[in-house]
């Protein structure tokens, strides 16, 4: 189907422009497209994946990576920070988006060399809503690990704003806290958060890798930064927010491990607004 051609297209692009054999540790994402990147990957044979350790995101990326005989690794089994590591040459992009490096962790050593991952929607500035798949902590526990994040998408998933066709923002959250979280939720604007079900896959809840569960929460299309030279605070006045301020705002509640939502380039500006640039431009 066209879809399937479009994926495997984008993916085995990704894999060329953004995969080399002197790569090290290689993050692996979930969802149906990043199959089509351990594809690409395994092609290039054994001589030279079997000297290359691949960190997964989850179940079924680590049932990807093993089908696909290439060497499993863990996010929590890479080697320690060299003692001899001084100061970094350059943080990850995805880091510097998220604001990482506003806490001062500059000089945290990126582990992988470069993550690959799928997303449900993608703005002009390059952040992505994930969470379709459920795993987005470890997805974005390996993307902020890494030294290039790739997201690899049909052209169906690009839209103007986050939150056009793609609806709620998946979150990860402690299931105990559903409760509280679901009524902040809605302070905060959000029509009407639900626990995602396993439906016929799962009576009750669908439980995350990490033994978590989802909260969707619809809210209106996010702003870009950009969006707020015209007037807009973007601070959830009416409902309507910036996507940082929202990211920001979200990951801030009290049993939310995650939030499904990934910082593309422009990322900087809000999340250090006012500080010196750090790092490289995304
Ligand atoms: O859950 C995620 O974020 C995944 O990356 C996923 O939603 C992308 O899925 P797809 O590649 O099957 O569209």
């Amino acid at each position: 189907p066209p879809v399937e051609a479009s994926k495997r297209r984008a993916a085995y692009k990704a894999v060329e422009d953004h995969f080399d054999v002197s790569y090290k540790y290689i993050g692996i994402g979930s969802g149906s497209t990043v199959v089509y990147v351990v594809e690409a990957i395994a092609a290039k044979g054994r001589d030279i994946t079997s000297k290359m350790i691949f960190i997964p995101t989850g179940d079924q990326s680590k049932q990807l990576i093993i089908e696909a005989g290439l060497p499993l690794g863990g996010i929590d089994s890479l080697p320690p920070v060299d003692s001899t590591y001084t100061k970094m040459d350059g943080v990850s992009a995805l880091e510097v988006a998220t604001g990482v490096t506003d806490l001062g962790l500059k000089g945290m050593r990126q582990c992988l060399d470069v993550a690959f991952d799928g997303a449900d929607e993608i703005d002009e500035d390059l952040n992505c809503i994930k969470g379709g798949g459920a795993c987005l902590f470890q997805e974005k526990l390996v993307a902020t690990a890494a030294r290039k994040f790739v997201c690899v998408a049909d052209s169906r998933k690009l839209q103007p704003r986050l939150l056009t066709k793609w609806k709620a923002i998946p979150i990860e959250i402690a299931p105990l806290a559903a409760p509280t979280i679901k009524r902040i939720l809605i302070t905060l604007g959000s029509p009407d958060p639900v626990i995602r079900q396993g439906g016929s896959a799962k009576a009750g809840p669908v439980v995350t890798d990490n033994g978590m569960w989802i909260m969707d929460a619809p809210f209106p299309p996010l702003l870009l930064p950009s969006d707020l030279k015209d007037g807009h605070k973007g601070d959830g006045e009416h409902g309507i927010w910036e996507v940082h301020q929202l990211g920001r705002r979200l990951k801030r509640i009290v049993g939310v491990l995650e939030v499904g939502l990934f910082y593309g380039r422009n990322g900087i500006q809000v999340a250090n607004a006012g500080e010196e640039g750090g790092g490289q431009k995304p």
